[in-house]
Order: C-alpha cells, then structure tokens, then sequence
C-alpha cells in the first residue's frame, strides 16, 4: 500500500505531527504574503511557479488580508521563533489554511520543498492532509559537486542540477572547474585556459566553458534556490589543461599537449617559478570577484608529481593569496599536511586520512567519504557506468553511514556537513548524471539535513519508495534499484 505523502518526506523532517482537518487548493486559493517581507514574497512566486503548472489553479500571489481564508497558502515570519535559524521552517495547517513561517530565504524555500512534497507528485486532489511540522538543518553544509573539467555541462544543464538538488533541500553545489582534461571558466587575464585548455576533455567526455556572464547567472539562479556554488580550481597537481595553455608555467617552458586520458597524479605547477604565482593569484582574484559565495576550493589532491616540500610552500602561499582575497578556502584533505589556519575547510574523501589533524589546527570537516558518497562509483557489478576503485556503492550504502561517526575522533561541532561528488570520468550527459545521482543523492540529503535519531534504512527505503513516481514526474533518470520497494504511482 502506498504511503501518505506526509509519511514519505524526505529528508525526514525533525518533527512531524499528524492533525484533524485539510487544505484543499481551489480555483479560488491564494498565494498570501506578509506584507513587507521580500523573503516570504520570493519564496511565494517559487512556489506559485511550480504549483501553477503542476495543478493548473491560477494561485495568484497578494499581500496578505488580515484574516486567514481556508484554502490559502500563507507566509510570515510572525511566531518563527529562533530556534529555526536561517533555513529552518514551520509548516502548519490551521483551518483549512496552510501556513508556512520562516526567519529568512532559506527557511521559506524549504518550507515550499515540504509542501510540494505534501502534494501528490502528478494529478490531484491537490489536498494537503492536517499537519505540524517543524524542521530545520542538522548540517549548514549540504551539497553535490559536479565535475564539469572531465566532462562539460552546459548553463541549462547545471540549472537542472539546482533546482533537482534544491527539492531535497540541499544548499551548496561544488563545480569541479579545472583538471588535466579541461579548463572551464573564461579568466580574462589569462584567456587561454578557456580558449585552448577548454576544447579539451576527457576521451568521449563534452568541451566548453563558462563565460563569466554565464557563470554569474548560474550563482544568481542557485541564489534563488538557497544554493550557493563553490567554485574549484584544483592546484597544484590536475594542471594539465592549464600548463597546455600557456608554456611559461612548464618547469621546462614547453607546454604539454592536452590529456584525454584517466589517468592521474602526472602534472604539477612549477612551485619554485614565481610566475605560478602570479597566474595563482590572478586567476582565484577573478574567481573571486565572479563569485558571490565565501568559499574558494583550491583541490590540493592527488598532486604525486610535486614534492613535499614544494607542496608545502605552494599551498602557504595559495593560503596567502585566498585570505587576502577575504575568502574561506576550502581543499581536498591532502591539504592537511600542507598545514591549516583556522577556518579552512577540509573535504575529507580517502579512506585513510586524518580528520582529527585537521580539527587539531583548527579547520572544519566537509565530510565525503569516498566509499560512501562518490556518486561517480558503480551501484553494483553490471552498472555499465561509473567507476569502482573506491567501492560498489548501492543505494544503502549511501544511506547509512554517518558523517560523524565515519572516522575515529571527530565530534559533532567539527563536522560542517556532507558533500556528494560526481566525477565524469565516464559520464557525459544530463541522462547519465541523474543516473549516478538517483536516488543515492536523496540519502545524502536526508543524512545532511534530519536528526540521526529516528531513521533507518528499513524506514527511509519504504519512504524513498514514494519518491519514485516524484523522480518520474520531474523525468529523471534514476536507477530503479531492487533494494527500494518503488511504488508506481
Ligand atoms: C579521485 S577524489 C580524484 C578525482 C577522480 C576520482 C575518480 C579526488 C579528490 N580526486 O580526480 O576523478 O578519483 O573517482
């Protein structure tokens, strides 16, 4: 038997109350807004703009009348209290009316997220059963990362991708900006990089790259969905694309060619030539100014060409050059040995690694463990894409874990959330992205946001069943796993 919606959200709200009574949308249902709150009125046009396809109701947005009318969606932050914080919401019917509270964007827009969720995924009734719900985030860090330099994804594309993660209430998308294979962002001062390093990719793998008007629309669109984009250049090592552009950065002033291959670890920047610096500095300044997020990524993994030693002095000086920029920095956790400051942020994915190092010098956790999250690794042995150096993942063992609890000695303050990434080694199209993605990236979701107490497995594979038909109706392509009971409709 199927289950009612609202025992099917995900992520797990943290309190969910079931009450008497019902809001029923009608021709007559208004989408009403405290008067004066540029939040609530934001998150009311997103939701009218999803609701008014999907049931065909005109549900025209006003500023709010004094008295509640059965049948109305309401927003206010009278009564957030704030124990919600930024992106936490009330979602409550009373007398037929459904009221969404918040204290900000974030909270009105995941309010919206549970009440489509509320909502039957294709055809009517368009009735929302009574209910209290109050929720908020265990985690501020809850995202995906796409790696875009293996293999491009256009403007459109990665807007799919925003809005797909913003319907389980994820907030950071990561992109993967360079590698050996390709550059992706235009970066004036050295326009090479996407000129000739962006007609590279890997074998089979898509070209291109973001003009930064682009780009900026991207960060403007994932503001409007409460993601904020955190933008990679890795360094030092997966440089190729970039030492193919300009010969001057080559130990031995001969650019490469571009590398279609898999293989890594081979390239590095010259850490002793001052003009790496230079071109460093130059190209996170740009990437700065471009991006309205706090966060620079700078990789830092896999750099086996470089030496201790150089690693060292080329990471303290990109430390150098992100502080000065006013940016948080963020690397792979090989950045560890480089030495931390506080305040950086270490995205821990190798199996051995040291967390509790990181913690010691004063950084916090973005947890991305690689037997678990890499969403580029195989569900199983006949999965035709993706790899599986690090693990088979299925769709259970996306879900439990938990990000504290993965490595010894790392408490609950020290960990920031949870990242999912999608290398595109072998994936080069939208369909074979949502195929890798769904549905282990609704774990992810639900791991990032809801209490640890009071899920599991056998309960969330029952949920994540209901979402089936949900993944359908948006026309994603997800892999129906036989470890999920999925419902048909
Ligand atoms: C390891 S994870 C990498 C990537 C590859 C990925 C493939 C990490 C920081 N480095 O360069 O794309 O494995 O699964």
């Amino acid at each position: 038997m199927n289950k009612a919606q609202y025992e099917s959200l995900i992520p797990k709200p943290v309190l969910l109350e079931k009450r008497g009574g019902v809001c029923s949308l009608t021709p007559e249902s208004r989408i009403c807004v405290q008067a004066g709150s540029t939040w609530a009125l934001q998150a009311a046009e997103y939701l009218a703009g999803r609701l008014r396809p999907l049931t065909g109701l005109p549900l025209p947005v006003e500023e709010a009348a004094q008295a509640f009318e059965p049948g109305c969606i309401y927003f206010t932050a009278q009564g957030a209290g704030t124990e919600l914080g930024e992106e936490g919401y009330q979602l409550s019917t009373e007398e037929g009316c459904l009221i969404i509270r918040a204290r900000g964007f974030a909270g009105f827009f995941y309010g919206c997220q549970t009440l489509r969720q509320l909502l039957p995924p294709a055809e009517g009734p368009w009735e929302i059963p009574g209910v209290f719900i109050e929720d908020y985030p265990r985690f501020p860090w809850r995202g995906s990362m796409l790696d875009v330099a293996r293999s491009f994804f256009t403007v459109d594309e990665v807007k799919r991708l925003l809005d797909l993660l913003a319907a389980y209430k994820l907030n950071r998308l990561h992109l993967h900006l360079s590698d050996d294979q390709g550059w992706r962002i235009m970066i004036d001062s050295w326009p090479n990089l996407a000129l000739h390093g962006g007609s590279g990719a890997v074998e089979g793998g898509r070209a291109g790259f973001f003009t930064k008007a682009e780009y900026q629309e991207l960060a403007a669109y994932a503001q409007s969905r409460a993601i904020t984009l955190v933008p990679e250049i890795d360094l030092p090592g997966h440089t190729n694309a970039a030492l193919a552009s300009y010969p001057e950065l080559n130990r031995d002033g001969v650019a490469p060619g571009l590398y279609r291959g898999m293989k890594v670890g081979f390239s590095t920047l010259a850490a002793e030539k001052e003009i790496t610096y230079k071109f460093v500095s130059d190209v996170l300044g740009e990437l700065a100014a471009l991006t309205p997020g706090p966060y620079l990524h700078v990789g830092g993994d896999e750099a086996h060409s470089t030496k201790d030693e150089e690693y060292r002095l080329f990471m303290g000086r990109v430390q150098d050059i992100v502080a000065e920029l006013g940016k948080t920095l963020v690397g792979w956790d090989e950045i560890i040995q480089a030495g931390l400051r506080p305040g950086d942020l270490v995205q821990i994915w190798r199996k051995d690694t040291r967390p509790r190092e990181a913690v010691r010098q004063g950084a916090k956790l973005i947890m991305s463990p690689c037997t678990r999250v890499y969403l580029d690794m195989k569900y199983g042995p006949e999965t035709e894409l993706g790899q599986d150096w690090a693990a088979l993942i299925e769709v259970e063992d996306a879900y439990s874990w938990d990000p504290v609890s993965v490595y010894p000695d790392v408490g609950e303050e020290d960990v920031l959330g949870v990242e999912a990434p999608l290398w595109t080694e072998t994936i080069h199209n939208l369909g074979d992205m949502e195929y890798m993605l769904f549905p282990r990236l609704l774990g992810v979701a639900e791991i990032g946001w809801s209490p640890r107490q009071g899920r599991s497995w056998e309960e969330y594979r029952l949920r994540l069943a209901a979402h089936g038909p949900r993944l359908r109706a948006a026309g994603v392509n997800f892999y129906r796993s036989g470890q999920v009971p999925w419902e048909e409709r």
